[in-house]
C-alpha cells in the first residue's frame, strides 16, 4: 500500500492562521513531509499559475499570490490529493460560506480570489507542483509506515 501527496499552500491571507491550520491538517491525518515559507515573485506566481494565463482574474491572482509570503507544504496521507481538496472546499470563498460552512476555505478566506488554501487538483499537478517548491523531493509514493524524517 502506499500513500498519496499533495501541495497544500496557506495563501497569503492566511498565513497568520497557518499554525492554527497546521493543526487541523495534522488532525486530518497528514503527515507535514516537506514545509516552506517563501515570498514568490509576480514571475513565480505567473509560473505556478501558468494553467490560467490568459485568464480574466490572471493579473489580480498574480498579485495576490506575490503579496506576501505563503506556507507552501508537501502533505501526505491515502487519497491525500482528494482529501484535501475536499477539506478547502469551493474555490469562491463566499460560496463555501453558504454551501460549506465547515470547509477551510469557508473559514479562512477573505473573499471570491483571496480564498486561503491551495490544493493540487490531481496527480499529475500534484507531482509537478511538490517539484516547483521542494525540486529535490522524492518523486515515488511514500511507502505507508514509514516516518516523515526518513523523507
Ligand atoms: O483549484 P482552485 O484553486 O480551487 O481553483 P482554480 O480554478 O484552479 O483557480 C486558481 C485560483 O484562481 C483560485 O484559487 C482563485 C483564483 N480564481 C479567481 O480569482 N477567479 C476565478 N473565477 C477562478 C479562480
Ligand atoms: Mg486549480
Amino acid at each position: 500500500i502506499f500513500v498519496e501527496r499533495t501541495l497544500a499552500i496557506i495563501k497569503p491571507d492566511a498565513v497568520h492562521k497557518s499554525e492554527e491550520i497546521e493543526d487541523i491538517i495534522l488532525r486530518s491525518g497528514f503527515t507535514v513531509i516537506q514545509k516552506r515559507r517563501v515570498h514568490l515573485t509576480p514571475e513565480q506566481a505567473s509560473d505556478f499559475y501558468a494553467e490560467h494565463y490568459g485568464k480574466m482574474f490572471f493579473p489580480s491572482l498574480v498579485a495576490y499570490m506575490s503579496s506576501g509570503p505563503i506556507l507552501a507544504m508537501c502533505l501526505a496521507r491515502e487519497k491525500a490529493i482528494a482529501y484535501w481538496r475536499e477539506l478547502i472546499g469551493p474555490t469562491n470563498t463566499l460560496k463555501a460560506k453558504e454551501t460549506h460552512p465547515d470547509c477551510l476555505r469557508a473559514i479562512y478566506g477573505t473573499d471570491d480570489q483571496r480564498n486561503a488554501l491551495h490544493g493540487s487538483d490531481g496527480y499529475s499537478a500534484a507531482e509537478r507542483e511538490i517539484r516547483f517548491f521542494f525540486p529535490d523531493s522524492v518523486v515515488e509514493p511514500i511507502p505507508v509506515g514509514q516516518a516523515a524524517r526518513d523523507y
